[in-house]
């Protein structure tokens, strides 16, 4: 049997593709995303079983992903894993769908009659990375590794990353390193990339302790040269406020695209994708991590809209 593997390009992203190339070798892998997907599912086609892990199902395209999904699954065995959000209503033979796991976890789950027991440890690479680490299924899995050694591994890939984050053939190459469970700190570049990442973030740490803006919920920081996910954590903790965000300006669009994280009890995902479009922007994601893109005129609103509306969630 013929397979192909589609997969993000994020650790949780790289876990789930490598498990699945392990249950399924020589398969060919693209990484794509939730807007790229219609287009990249096209090079399925003759393929006999067709794997798609951690791609979200849009709103906007769901009725057409579908679709075309369901005539792939005609021909061909269709596994699809995620764990983001779906449409509401959203329904499919061929869909696996889990919102408290990682796709990695899932991923293992769905393939372990065809990996051996130690492959267990690329998805908690992939649950850890994706923060999805605090679920009792994870934690048995957890117990086969010495907890220290796993987080140094799991820490060396997702920070490793950070650095090439659009190179696709380096990407490759790791699922393929990760497909033989070879350990992320053996993996050279990917181990000197993530000590470099490691100490950048602690300038960025440092840098957003002193830029962080302070609203009523709501921390920011603009333009911090970093990851723009890990900017919003330290402005939500140096702003001392349940959410942060980070912006980051793209000159060629005249946009700024932004990422949220949060503690406590929100759900991020409705107040951005209710926020964000009344400014001319989008955004959605998980309770408590999640992103969008703004028009940059529009930047200064859309963030006092968004403390407001943060704050009728909360019920402050
Ligand atoms: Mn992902």
């Amino acid at each position: 049997m013929k397979s192909i593997i589609f997969t993000h390009g994020d650790s949780d992203g790289l876990c789930a593709g490598a498990l699945a190339l392990a249950a399924f070798p020589d398969s060919p892998i693209y990484f794509t995303n939730a807007v790229s997907i219609m287009a990249d599912i096209e090079n399925a086609k003759g393929f006999d079983r067709v794997v798609i892990s951690d791609i979200a199902i849009n709103i906007p395209t769901s009725g057409q992903l579908k679709d075309r999904i369901d005539r792939l699954a005609a021909v061909a065995e269709v596994i699809y894993i995620d764990h983001h959000p779906l449409p509401e209503g959203f329904k499919a033979d061929w869909l696996t769908s889990d919102l408290t796991s990682s796709a990695s976890e899932m991923t293992y789950r769905y393939l372990k009659d065809r990996l051996p027991r130690d492959m267990n440890r690329v998805a908690l690479y992939g649950a850890i990375g994706d923060y999805r680490d605090d679920s009792l299924s994870v934690y048995s899995l957890v117990q086969d590794w010495d907890k220290r050694s796993l987080y140094y591994q799991a820490g060396t890939l997702s920070q490793g990353i950070e650095i090439g984050r659009r190179d696709y053939d380096w990407k490759r190459y790791l699922i393929m390193q990760l497909a033989k469970n070879a350990q992320p700190s053996d993996i050279q570049d990917l181990a000197k990339n993530a000590q470099r990442e490691a100490q950048s973030e602690n300038e960025m740490r440092l840098r957003v302790r002193q830029d962080v803006i302070r609203m009523r919920n709501l921390s920011y920081v603009l333009d911090e040269k970093a990851s723009i996910g890990k900017a919003a954590i330290y402005a939500r903790v140096y702003g001392r406020t349940p959410v942060g965000l980070s912006a980051e300006y793209r000159e060629g669009r005249d946009v700024y695209d932004f990422s949220l994280r949060a503690i406590g009890r929100i759900n991020l995902n409705p107040v951005i994708s209710r926020v964000a479009p009344k400014h001319g922007g989008n955004g959605g994601g998980h309770p408590l991590a999640a992103g969008g893109r703004v028009p940059a005129g529009n930047l200064k609103e859309f963030l006092r809209d968004l403390d407001d509306a943060i704050g009728e969630e909360l019920g402050v």
